[in-house]
């Protein structure tokens, strides 16, 4: 397994983000007067430009940071990829336990959860693309080459130390056509006191396809969630519904929020399609309590429904009001803001 010895920078993306929310609330301050007409959304978020938004031209390059936790899980354990791209992987065994991060070769194949390890071991001793293995406290760091005969495919992976998938750890790799496209942040928050998302309602503005959505999510509240993103557009789950559902159709994201309350979760997913995508918690008892939204990709909101949108922020900054930081979700497609941004901190590419 390549090892770089490069140090990690998974933790720099929620240092940056606080502070790009503290700078968004002095201009927010500042230009109060023009988001209050505009804003009805009570929140503060921030804008940024999208992971694979900086490299025009060149083959397109995404980073998907994993964590591999002790409970057992890989948080998130819905990434997504482009065919024909090649993706840095950057694995953080956060636990006291080893864990694998290993992925099937077999496109759209959804392992037996009821296999035993060595039942596991030999369907991977067979069919595995990639395999790292993690002690406890360590980092890797490895690129996949995701092929473009992989294209529609999704690809669970698994950790292979025993017990470990049984218990719950794995997930999907899910592999879109290329094209390169959009880049868009998404950013999203639960509510503090209450079962919601805070805005439940968000547009992305993609006029072209595939688009890359990243999302981040931050946990204002004291309680676990979940923030996982329905694959096909026009689906409307139900609270009873939703996990037979993911069982045949497995989330196209799902960030695990833990319960620290300002923890940032990120995740990215590529859609290739427009529609309305819903989003919802899978805690028990959650989704029936509130916590539920839509991304509307490419379509606008329905009406009656006050969306957060990229227009907004678009629109803002191009008319330098410098405040985009000020509405309750802040997206922003990556070429809108190649000198418009006030100068940012040194970012790495990666997230
Ligand atoms: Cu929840």
């Amino acid at each position: 397994m390549p090892k770089t010895g490069r140090p990690p920078n998974l933790h720099r993306l929620p240092r940056l983000g606080r502070n790009l929310v503290v700078l968004g609330s002095a201009l927010l301050f500042l230009g109060g007067g023009l988001f209050a007409v505009a804003t009805p959304l009570p929140t503060i978020e921030y804008a940024r430009p999208g992971a694979s938004g900086g490299n025009p031209g060149g083959s397109p390059q995404t980073v998907l940071s994993v964590n591999l936790t002790d409970s057992a899980a890989f948080r998130p354990n819905a990434l997504s990829a482009v065919a024909g791209s090649s993706v840095h992987l950057l694995l953080h065994n956060l636990g006291r336990y080893a864990h694998s991060f290993t992925l099937s070769s077999i496109a759209n194949f959804t392992l037996n959860r009821s296999w035993t390890p060595a039942q596991l071991d030999a369907f991977f001793a067979r069919n595995a693309s990639l395999n790292a293995s993690l002690p406890p406290q360590s980092f890797d760091n490895l690129t996949l080459s995701v092929a473009p005969s992989w294209a529609g495919g999704s690809f669970e992976f698994a950790s292979l130390v025993p017990y470990q998938f049984q218990a719950g750890m794995f997930g999907f790799l899910n592999v879109t056509a290329g094209g390169g496209g959009q880049s868009v942040s998404v950013s999203d928050q639960t509510a503090v006191a209450a079962l919601s998302f805070v805005p439940d309602s968000i547009v992305v503005n993609a006029t072209s396809f595939p688009v890359t959505v990243e999302v981040q999510v931050s946990n204002l509240g004291t309680g676990g969630h979940t923030w996982t993103l329905v694959a096909q557009p026009d689906v409307n789950l139900t609270p009873a519904g939703f996990a037979g559902y993911f069982q045949a159709h497995p989330p196209a994201l799902r960030l695990n929020v833990p319960s620290t309350p300002g923890v940032d979760v990120t995740g990215n997913v590529t859609i290739s399609a427009r529609g309305s995508y819903q989003f919802l918690c899978e805690i028990s008892g959650h989704f029936a309590a509130g916590m539920v939204g839509y991304l509307y990709v490419g379509v606008p909101a329905p009406q009656g429904i006050q969306a957060a949108s990229t227009e907004l922020v678009a629109g803002w900054a191009l008319a330098g009001a410098g405040g985009i930081l000020g509405i309750g979700v802040a997206l922003s497609v990556a070429a809108a803001y190649v000198g418009r941004w006030p100068p940012t901190p040194k970012e790495p590419r990666h997230h």
